[in-house]
């Protein structure tokens, strides 16, 4: 692990010209509806009927549903299909331009030193200022955190992070360590994490149980790992997953890294093998800059502390899950245990607004993956909880990846609540 100054940080992206080779068109979903189609279990029928027509899907767990936005000029010829619909969003592109009115960014002071408004919480922002966030944060509370970099993006960005520790001094206690936006278009997945930092940073002193958490274990929090399919969704196509990893043989760019993680990546049925794929896999176990790098991290947390709690923070659908994602039939060794906190967090983050969060292991409860990095943190980095939670909106409502800017803060503040019960009870 590398520490990094605020400057190096900042003037990263900079050094990014080999990456850089051409400048594509931003694509419009301006007139995308989106639908809810019933599936009935036979997804397969649903996807023949609708095959020609141009739309983006969103959902990977089509029992039940398939959700989806159909281009304007297929909207007519899709209705008349005769499916069991619902409309999500009657106009994706709208939604989307109204989520990139960013805020500017704002400061106050604590102290001598400048804080992050809370004002940050209110809208979305540009990758650029989500650096200087996390810069201007740490700058504020540097005798119980440090800038930390797992390394850098397959586009030269950096890994970025913050390690944050309590009274027993750095690195004495047992890791919680977060991820957040390995699925560049989960937008909302970077706000919450950041939220959560904020709050452990800004209340240490004052609140009794955030000092109390604090003070017994040592945090490791990366707010966007995914930073090259991050940029590209603010630039390009917003509602992108995949890193940017280009390959030879093929023009199809980007990698699953949530598929790409080196734990039963070889087997079957959790993950896809075609590169135009939204879950490709990669050709080998740990074939991503940006694994490999965060593969390094996690060994070296795992060696200097343990790891108690991992969380890998997405969007959407509202579920807790826990391991296992390569087989809906193998349990971890304290399953009983992992049952008793998933469903009395699920319990805490409904008081705050009703949210409901379903919770379970994830293959059984949602469906199979291999490669995810809930799974490999289990097994391999032996943390005792490895976690996905997969935030707003729920899965039943709305335009999925594209969450109101109104939703930011009362989503933080539901998942703030969850951690206040979690990480003293755990
Ligand atoms: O597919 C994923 O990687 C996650 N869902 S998302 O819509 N955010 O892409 C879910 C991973 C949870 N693991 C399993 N369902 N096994
Ligand atoms: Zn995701």
């Amino acid at each position: 692990m590398k520490l990094f100054t605020a400057v190096q940080i900042l003037l990263a992206p900079l050094a990014l010209g080999a990456a850089v080779t051409k400048v594509e068109k931003k694509v419009s979903y301006d007139g995308y509806r989106a639908f809810r189609i019933s599936t009935h279990n036979d997804a397969a029928a649903v996807s023949k009927k609708i095959a020609g027509l141009d739309f983006v899907p969103f959902n990977l767990d089509t029992k039940d549903h398939m959700d989806l936005a159909v281009a304007p000029k297929d909207v007519a010829t899709f209705e008349a299909l005769g499916l069991e619909t619902s409309i999500l969003n009657k106009d994706l592109g709208a939604d989307i331009a109204e989520e990139a009115k960013f805020a500017p960014y704002e400061t106050t002071t604590i102290g001598t030193a400048a804080v992050p408004a809370i004002s940050w919480f209110n809208s979305y922002h540009a990758y650029a200022d989500h650096q200087t966030f996390l810069n201007d944060l740490q700058g504020a509370f540097p005798a119980n955190s440090e800038l930390i970099s797992a390394g850098t993006s397959g586009g030269g960005r950096p890994l970025y992070g913050i390690h944050i520790w309590g009274s027993g001094g750095k690195g004495s206690k047992p890791a919680v360590y977060f991820h957040g936006t390995v699925h560049a278009r989960e937008w909302i997945s970077t706000m919450v994490v950041e939220y959560l930092t904020y709050q452990l940073l800004t209340q240490y002193s004052t609140n009794t149980t955030v000092k109390a958490i604090v003070d017994s274990y040592d945090f490791y929090i990366l707010p966007i790992i995914n930073p090259d399919g991050f940029v590209y969704t603010q630039t390009t196509n917003r509602l992108w997953r995949k890193n940017r990893l280009t390959r030879s043989g093929t023009s199809c760019v980007g990698t699953d890294m949530n598929r790409n993680w080196p734990y039963n990546w070889a087997l079957t049925g959790g993950a896809s093998t075609d590169p135009c794929s939204e879950t490709y896999k990669g050709v080998a176990a740990g074939d991503t800059a940006e694994i490999r790098a965060l593969v390094a991290l996690t060994t070296t947390i795992r060696a200097a502390q343990g790891i108690k709690l991992f969380i890998d923070w997405h969007s959407y659908g509202q579920y807790i899950l826990t391991p296992f994602g390569y087989s809906c039939t193998a349990r971890p060794t304290n399953q009983a245990r992992q049952t008793t906190l998933s469903s009395g967090l699920a319990a805490r983050i409904a008081l705050s607004y009703g949210t409901r969060f379903t919770y379970g292991p994830s293959c059984s409860t949602l469906y199979a993956t291999t490669g995810s990095s809930p799974d490999y943190m289990h097994a391999v980095a032996t943390a005792e909880f490895a976690w996905t939670i997969e935030l707003r909106p729920s899965s039943g409502t709305s335009n999925g990846f594209v969450l109101a800017a109104s939703s930011i803060l009362p989503a933080a503040i539901e998942q703030w609540q969850g951690m206040l019960y979690l990480l003293p009870t755990m």
